[in-house]
């Protein structure tokens, strides 16, 4: 029904004529990153929030390096980059080699990604509020069905494990492997984490708000600032979910890693869409429209799709499952003992499926050996492995590690190129020089 609705061009663009925003940005010449850092405008005071909302009831400290993320970032664990911050792959392992982390990833470890600010959240104030075509007697925006925390907390819980992964991340890469030059946040691999879950199912949350059997989207919009680029303000951080994903395995979620979540991680409650960009996630999330015809909205119509020369002329369908990936748990251009083995550890992650198998190179490419896969491949996390290495000769040496899902999905050398530099998903040069 969704598709028969969008193939006839039914449907509603929530706040932004398609065309003007295309004019402005690229106008602007920030198109399609949000992120374009030094663009944004700082956050807004909530004052200027839709009466709907909820305010705020404070704002971050103002010590932290990054403006706008509450927790400490100890430079050993993170790198600033504009409003976000990015996880260090170093910081999993000790001065020893020893891992630091588990499976996931601890919450002051976590890489951060917003568009603005992280608003702090008064949790007995805040409500989640469900509208629209898509529920039974179609409820507006002023009328909309309710829940607060403890109604929440009482519906069956549900303990996931999933990775939220930027879409971006990797971005750096189309740089300086590929020579291409894409706007938006520079991550190098940092923009993931792994995290365990616990909150309600959408699918229970939408079924208590009465969804009807025509609902086809749904359009979770987040309690931060308002999002501003290039002097255009897009609204709410909002990004529609077809309805399908909405009810298999979205949860919306109020605790990570056995916590309460925290301010930076969308405290209250966020939504976790696995295996999902990371943009699905919404954080502080407040409203969730519940449409009965597909619904647009600036991250899914400009922000979040491949624009580019091997893309449709108007560019792809909105970017929905991540790619797959490898990193080190080793500093880039860390030095190692020469005629010592080396124990080289690392994960691999898909977007699309459990990993398969994991090879690396020493050797600039030409020979690739099989690491030793240390998880059980879950297509809801990554898998951590190690292989070792006895680099005999002093030099220069170009770590790489490629992975494989079990679709048969496989790193290229080359990542194709898309404007905004999304989904980098070719094989990463890790250099390092062996004294
Ligand atoms: N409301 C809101 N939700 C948001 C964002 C945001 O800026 N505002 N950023 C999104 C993006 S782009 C990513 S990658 C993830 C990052 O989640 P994290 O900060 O918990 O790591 O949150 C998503 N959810
Ligand atoms: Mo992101």
């Amino acid at each position: 029904m969704r598709r028969r609705q969008w193939l006839a061009g039914e449907a509603r663009a929530d706040g932004v004529d398609r065309r003007t925003l295309l004019r402005l940005l690229t106008a602007a010449g920030v198109l399609g990153t949000p992120a374009a850092a030094g663009l944004l405008a700082p956050g807004r005071a909530s004052a200027q929030a839709p009466a709907a909302h909820p305010p705020a009831f404070g704002s971050p400290r103002a010590d932290s390096p990054v403006s706008g993320i509450v927790k400490p970032l100890p430079a050993e664990w993170f790198v600033p980059r504009g409003t976000n911050a990015e996880m260090r792959w170093d910081a999993l392992r000790d001065a020893d080699g020893r891992a630091v982390t588990g499976r996931h990833i601890p919450v002051e470890r976590f890489f951060v990604r917003n568009h603005t600010s992280t608003p702090l959240i008064d949790p007995d104030r805040w409500r989640l509020r469900l509208f629209g075509s898509g529920l039974r007697g179609a409820p507006p925006a002023d009328r909309a069905v309710e829940f607060d925390l403890d109604d929440l907390r009482a519906l069956p819980a549900t303990r996931i494990g999933a990775l939220i992964e930027c879409a971006g991340n990797g971005r750096s890469y189309f740089t300086s492997q590929q020579g291409r030059t894409v706007p938006g946040t520079p991550w190098t691999l940092g923009g993931i984490g792994s995290a365990q879950w616990r909150g309600v199912r959408l699918a229970e949350v939408l079924r208590r708000a009465g969804l009807t059997r025509g609902a086809v989207d749904v359009l979770p919009a987040g309690l931060d600032p308002e999002f501003v680029a290039g002097g255009v303000g897009f609204g709410r951080v909002r990004r529609p979910l077809p309805v399908a994903k909405a009810l298999d395995d979205v949860l919306v979620a109020y605790e990570m890693n056995g916590e309460p979540l925290t301010p930076d991680h969308g405290a209250p409650v966020r939504l976790v869409v696995p295996g999902w960009i990371g943009i699905a996630s919404i954080k502080w999330v407040g409203s969730i429209e519940v449409a009965d015809q597909p619904l647009y909205s600036p991250w899914n119509t400009d922000f979040y799709r491949l624009f580019g020369p091997d893309y449709p002329a108007d560019g792809s369908a909105p970017v929905t499952t991540q790619v797959v990936k490898c990193a080190f748990e080793l500093a880039r251009d860390a030095v190692l003992a020469a005629g010592r083995s080396h124990r080289l550890h690392g994960r691999s992650w898909s977007g699309a499926a459990p990993v398969r198998r994991v090879e690396v190179s020493t050797d600039g490419g030409r020979r690739w050996l099989p690491a030793e896969l240390r998880d059980e491949p879950r297509a809801d996390n990554w898998t951590r492995w190690s292989i070792d290495w006895r680099p005999e000769r002093p030099g220069p040496y170009e770590l790489r590690a490629r992975a494989t899902d079990r679709r048969g999905n496989t790193q290229p050398e080359v990542a194709v190129f898309n404007r905004e530099g999304y989904l980098f998903d070719a094989v990463v040069v890790h250099p390092v020089t062996v004294a």
